[in-house]
């Protein structure tokens, strides 16, 4: 190694010879180096939508990157990105299905999947939103593994939860995967949302039909299923019914009917229907399909499918506005550290939270 450290030539070669041997002050380059790697995010958004438009799996998981990339520079390619996919997107039925952690929301999606793949030449995508998933690391494992069967299936595609400092992050996500996925040529997505949090609330306001999925045994207290929640739902299903289960399940479903009757119809006179299920057996699986099938079709009739969506893109865009303006807000120099500095007199108690706030915002003098 000595020989390559210094200068020296090489023993019985000349110093200006062309076999000298430079010492190692550098490491010769081992590539190219006027070669750029160019990173998946780094194609551009038009050569990504059209590898999205032609259903290449590959320009749509990249397209999924750029979008949930937090980047500054990922930004404006990403907007570009979804404003070629829009006029493609919006032709797929969307379907929430929530329910408490555990109650086999996987199982039934894997289930119900797999047979509308076999049945009918559709393309299914699944994804998932899951605030608890910054956290525990994500179920993707959880969610590839109860999904075995439409993973390995050509006509799916799953995308486990982003992960996201916020619900709110982790909505918009999901909700521009989703427009991804339908300018792909996913005629069916499914949205899987674990019950805990307003997750639900974040992917009834994305979807066309909203299915929950209960348990036989413990009251609702117990499945910690909240009104508003059962409120929300298009469809109530009662899963695990099989085996030993299935006299407690149909009690549960007559309780679950005796609680719906008493919202009433909805707003379109959809009356939100009660039904049994096994994932396992896939007894009563195609039964919830139909019903959710019936129910698109009333939404259809009666307006109302058009009229939910232009509501929800209503919501999306308020939403988005109010998140911009905040951020554009807090960015603003000494911002930060006024915030901060009022924080620390609210907790004291030194001042209330609604004058500090309207000190903050400039409505009043500090
Ligand atoms: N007997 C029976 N077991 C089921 C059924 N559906 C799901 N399971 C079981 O219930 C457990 C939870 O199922 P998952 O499908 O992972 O439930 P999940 O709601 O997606 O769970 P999270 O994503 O963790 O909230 C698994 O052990 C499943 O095998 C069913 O219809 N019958
Ligand atoms: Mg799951």
């Amino acid at each position: 190694m000595d020989t390559m450290t210094d200068d020296a030539p090489l023993p019985g070669l000349a110093a200006d010879s062309s076999l000298h041997v430079a010492g190692g002050v550098e490491a010769p380059p081992t590539m190219n180096p006027r070669f750029v790697a160019r990173r998946p995010r780094e194609r551009s958004p038009e050569m990504l939508g059209e590898g999205v438009f032609a259903g290449d799996p590959v320009a749509l998981s990249m397209a999924i990157t750029l979008i949930e990339s937090s980047r500054t520079e990922d930004q404006e390619p990403a907007q570009r990105l979804l404003d070629l996919c829009a006029a493609r997107a919006g032709k797929a039925v969307r379907v929430g299905i929530t329910g408490v952690p555990g109650v086999g929301k996987s199982t039934f999606i894997e289930t119900l999947g797999l047979r509308l793949l076999v049945a009918q030449s559709r393309k299914l995508a699944v994804l998932a939103v899951d605030p608890t998933s910054q956290v525990s690391g994500g179920s993707i494992l959880g969610d590839k593994s109860r999904m075995a069967g439409l993973a390995a299936h050509p006509r799916s595609f799953i995308r486990p939860s982003p992960a996201g400092k916020t619900l709110g992050g982790v909505t918009r996500r999901t909700r521009e995967t989703m427009l991804l996925c339908e300018a792909a040529g996913f005629d069916l997505v499914f949205v899987e949302t674990v019950g805990v949090g307003q997750s639900e609330l974040a992917v009834h306001g994305m979807v066309d039909c909203f299915l929950l999925l209960t348990l036989a045994g413990g009251g609702d207290e117990l499945q910690g299923i909240k009104r508003g929640v059962m409120e929300m739902a298009d469809l109530i299903a009662v899963t695990k019914a099989d085996g030993d289960n299935v006299r407690a399940a149909e009690l549960a479903r007559q309780r679950y009917e005796n609680a719906v009757h008493l919202f009433g119809a909805t707003p379109s006179g959809w009356h939100a229907p009660t039904l049994l299920c096994s994932a396992v057996t896939g007894e009563g699986v195609d039964d919830v399909w139909s019903t959710v099938e019936r129910f698109v079709a009333h939404e259809r009739s009666t307006g109302f499918f058009e009229r939910r969506r232009n509501e929800q893109r209503r919501a999306w865009f308020r939403e988005q506005v109010e998140t911009r303006v905040l951020d554009a807000f807090l960015a603003r120099p000494g911002v930060a550290d006024r915030r901060a500095y009022l924080e620390g007199l609210v907790m004291r108690g030194e001042v209330s939270p609604r004058r500090a706030a309207a000190i903050l915002v400039g409505d009043q003098d500090g």
